[in-house]
């Protein structure tokens, strides 16, 4: 029986939320594995929560063949219970229940890569948010913790390794080939946190010293062949467990902690208790095969995975609704960890920068369209659709928000308290904010409002200065735009970092109306609570540039009219880096605008001398961290010139964005060869923040200078290409190949440079993905192209990595060919989504929200996109996923 089909979607509330009728207090299971047929017996001993409102015994499940149910040694008749789709309820169950429960599930048949399945012949699990209830009836919710233990059997030979959470305390020989391990869990904990994993897999392990002196064993499991890729995991994972003792005091509770890398994988990663499981893209890693960029994700995501174990395991969410609990908090902390790893004030601005980047170009962007929601949302269809931008990056923003009011150490209390207060417990956002307000005495009643308000507050400026009395008044005003479900909105509680630059580009100390106890700060934190704030700061005795928002300290948009004299000034001397590099951008997307606007009107493309004047002065700034340069010459990308516009012309904004990049080098080509000849990096690789900024810089110029149609500097990246002995610079040269926009006989070339990368990586499958990626991404490749690629032996639609990599390339990162005039675009897009629905909802529904914002398109290009929702809408046996995203898009 299928139960993911939904023609409707029918949503659940946040308001309707009810304690369960039932706690659980030990889970015991056994697993007979089998690829086929798995067999899974499972006792739960339950007691009634006399404080529910719920009288019922409630369990879901999903795709199961149920074999037995027994309740305290019964056999229940089919008239004992009910099922209704996912939902079983037992009426009038004792108080006190041990239930008997077997299953039979399919894991070959199980493509969705949700409950337990297989993958390269060995068994993996994922649970969260939903999928134990695919292993197993059980009471499948957040605020249901409890202890396990599990028995795993299976062949041993096929299956030699055996591994589930907490601690392996027995195992052996059943003398029949078939062997068994049994694990047990101390902590208690929510089942989406349940893992096991089973197969062929050798591992890398090591002891590791606590501070407190208690010896840990950590593993990092892989198939074989892969051992050699394991050590910046591991190195990651060490990392991650001294950090979080040294910053927030919190300490591994576990004696043993294993990742297992999978390539079948809906996401990056997932943090089980103990056994975190990891797509091996954010595991695998050496020189010849994972670039810069793949060691600093690798890092992140196993920061990440590892500090869920105090933030979402240790304390987790109560409902669904508060996804943000662990995720904003969790983002958060990875994003201070990768900053504390590389120590330097720039190193945390370059950083910072980058997931601002994403930030602005991804979540202000869902925050604009239909799928627009809360961070702690209301109501959902499905779930797995809400781990998004929205909760995780904007959640983030969220956290840091507290870090920015409160200070460092007034942020560490605020955690010290949550975790004394709520340590083994499911509780909420609300939670969180009392933790923060009560340990800090701040009332952060207002602050709420970032939990339940949906969209993107503007901030506009408007500045007086009156010369006679020294007194520079800045007054703010805030609005947000409606939301689906949510049309007035009221006043956020917004932290606005700033400063007064002097015009010989120096902080002004400051002295702001109500921030006397700060009298004399070179930086402020405003914080704007009405919708209309005016602040008055008195000395200033010439006119200043105002520096605002320093650090990015709230997700706003500042609207503010800067001269580019004005911009000029913060890009030289603003002493946050973060609005140095913001001032650049402001200069370089006005011109863009401008730019787009005239291919439009099919007027004379020109770029002024100021700009590249500008650029040039970057470029050579030696006094400048080439990371931080790196950032700072990347022109904003296609799809954040995209928000400047209520209409969107993607070929247009390509064309001119493509005019600046090649003008730029036109003017600037001499200082862009001195660049790239200045940060080469000989030598042996390492994965190091100076080398990698080396690279950034080196490879940033290079894609310029191919820009610039010539044989010379076609010659430096073939060269480049075959001479590299790292994975980022070949990557970097044959990405600048793959775009190069040459003659029929250099064309050729990088053609060949792209079947030479295949053939020598055919057997790395992230390599490969890479090299789908960036051909999907290439401005050169269109429809056809992708068509044609998808032919390609190497090419399924069944790994989410492959699947990703070419068709969300091509959707969601090549705008201007996937909005081709004809619209052949979406209809290919049309036809994977319903190809994909039927294979993995999860992944279909992520592609399903490549036309989201299909409104902000012309005329002729939305008819081809409503037709194209409208053919996905019709399609047989819809998941809810799907459906979910689809109709919502609709209904914009
Ligand atoms: N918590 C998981 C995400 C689970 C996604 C379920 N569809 C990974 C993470 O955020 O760490
Ligand atoms: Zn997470």
């Amino acid at each position: 029986m299928r139960n993911d089909t939904a023609p409707t979607p029918q949503a659940i509330y946040r308001k309707d939320y009810v304690a369960p009728g039932y706690w659980v207090d030990t889970v015991e299971m056994g697993f007979d594995l089998d690829l086929d047929h798995t067999h899974v017996a499972t006792r739960l001993t339950m007691r009634r929560n006399h404080d529910s409102a719920e009288k019922d015994l409630v369990l879901f499940g999903a795709s199961l063949k149920l074999l037995q149910l027994r309740m305290n040694g019964v056999n229940l008749k089919k008239s004992a219970y009910s099922i209704d789709g996912e939902i079983m309820r037992i009426p009038n169950a004792p108080d006190q229940v041990v239930l008997e429960i077997e299953t039979r599930i399919q894991p070959v048949k199980n493509t969705s890569l949700s409950g337990l399945y297989a993958s390269n012949g060995n068994f993996i699990t994922q649970c969260e948010a939903e999928g134990f209830r695919k292993i197993t009836w059980f009471p499948d919710r957040p605020d249901v913790m409890a202890k396990y233990t599990v028995m795993l059997r299976a062949d041993k030979k096929k299956f030699p390794v055996l591994l589930a959470n907490g601690n392996l305390i027995e195992q052996g020989d059943l003398g029949d080939g078939r062997h068994f391990a049994k694990w047990e869990d101390p902590f208690k904990k929510p089942s989406y946190l349940f893992a096991l994993v089973a197969g062929k897999l050798v591992c890398q392990e090591e002891k590791y010293q606590l501070q407190s002196g208690r010896k840990v064993l950590l593993q990092v499991w892989v198939e074989d062949g892969n051992l050699d890729k394991t050590q910046h995991a591991m190195d990651s994972l060490k990392n991650s467990i001294r950090w979080d003792e040294e910053r927030f005091g919190l300490e591994l509770d576990l004696d043993r902690f294993m990742i297992v890398a999978t390539s079948d994988f809906n996401m990056g990663a997932m943090e089980n208790k103990g056994l975190n499981i990891f797509n091996t893209k954010y595991v695998l890693a050496n020189p010849r095969i994972a670039t810069d960029v793949d060691y600093a994700g690798i890092e992140s995501v196993v920061g990440h995975e590892y500090f869920h174990n105090w933030t979402g395991n240790r304390v987790t969410c109560r409902d669904w609704f508060q996804l943000s609990l662990k995720e904003g908090l969790t983002v958060f902390r990875d994003q201070e960890f990768s900053a504390d790893l590389v120590g330097t004030a720039t190193g945390r601005a370059v950083k910072r920068i980058e997931d601002v980047r994403i930030l602005r170009q991804v979540q202000f962007s869902e925050d604009a369209g239909p799928m627009a929601h809360p961070v702690r949302p209301d109501s959902f269809v499905e779930i797995n659709n809400f781990y998004t931008v929205t909760i995780y990056e904007k959640g983030a923003e969220v956290v840091r928000m507290y870090y920015t009011l409160l200070g460092h150490d007034g942020f560490r209390k605020g955690m010290d308290l949550y975790f004394a207060r709520h340590d083994g417990q499911a509780v909420e956002c609300d939670d969180f904010r009392a933790a923060m307000a009560d340990s800090s005495g701040r009332d952060l009643t207002q602050f709420e409002r970032w939990y339940s308000q949906a969209g993107t507050p503007h901030v506009k400026v408007q500045t007086a200065y009156d010369a006679a009395a020294q007194i520079y008044e800045i007054t703010l005003t805030q609005s947000c735009a409606a939301t689906p479900g949510q049309a007035e909105k009221r006043p956020f509680h917004i932290p606005v970092a700033m400063g007064l630059l002097d015009s010989a580009g120096h902080d002004m100390p400051l002295h702001c109306d109500g921030y006397e106890n700060q009298s004399g700060a070179n930086s402020l934190v405003l914080e704007l609570t009405d919708t209309t704030q005016t602040f008055r700061f008195s000395q200033i005795g010439s006119l200043p540039v105002p520096s605002l928002l320093r650090n990015f300290s709230a997700p706003v948009i500042l609207d503010i009219e800067y001269s580019d004299d004005d911009l000029s000034h913060l890009l030289a001397h603003d002493s946050d880096p973060f609005n140095r590099w913001e001032a650049g951008q402001r200069l370089a997307s006005r011109r863009l605008v401008r730019l787009t606007k005239a291919v439009q009107q099919g007027e004379k493309l020109e770029l002024d001398q100021l700009f590249i004047e500008a650029w040039r002065r970057i470029l050579n700034d030696e006094s400048l961290d080439p990371s931080f340069r790196e950032l700072m010459l990347t022109l904003p990308s296609e799809a954040m010139i995209a928000e400047e516009f209520s209409v969107v012309d993607p070929q247009a904004i390509h064309t001119a964005r493509q005019f600046v990049r090649a003008t730029l080098t036109q003017h600037l080509r001499a200082d862009l060869l001195r660049i790239y000849e200045t940060y080469l990096t000989p030598g042996k690789y390492s994965p190091d923040a100076a080398s990698m900024a080396k690279r950034s810089l080196k490879n940033l110029a290079l894609s310029y200078l191919l820009e610039w149609v010539d044989d010379s500097t076609l010659a430096l990246a073939l060269t480049q290409f075959d001479e590299a002995e790292n994975m980022t610079d070949r990557l970097a040269a044959l990405t600048a190949l793959t775009n190069f926009n040459g003659s029929g006989k250099q064309v050729k070339q990088a053609a060949k440079a792209l079947k030479k990368f295949y053939k020598e990586f055919k057997h790395e499958a992230l390599v490969i993905d890479k090299w789908f990626m960036l051909q999907a991404t290439a401005h050169t490749t269109d429809v056809k192209t992708i068509c044609e690629l998808m032919e390609h032996p190497a090419f399924t639609l069944t790994n989410p990595n492959r699947a990703r990599s070419l068709i969300f390339g091509f959707c969601n990162a090549n705008p201007s060919r996937f909005h081709a005039a004809d619209g052949s675009g979406y209809t290919l897009w049309a036809e994977l989504v319903i190809a994909l629905n039927k294979i993995n909802p999860q992944v279909a529904a992520r592609l399903a929200r490549s036309l989201d914002r299909w409104k902000k398109y012309p005329g002729h290009l939305q008819a081809k996109m409503k037709a194209a929702l409208g053919k996905v809408a019709a399609a047989k046996n819809l998941s809810k996923d799907v459906a979910e995203v689809i109709s919502k898009a609709l209904a914009a």
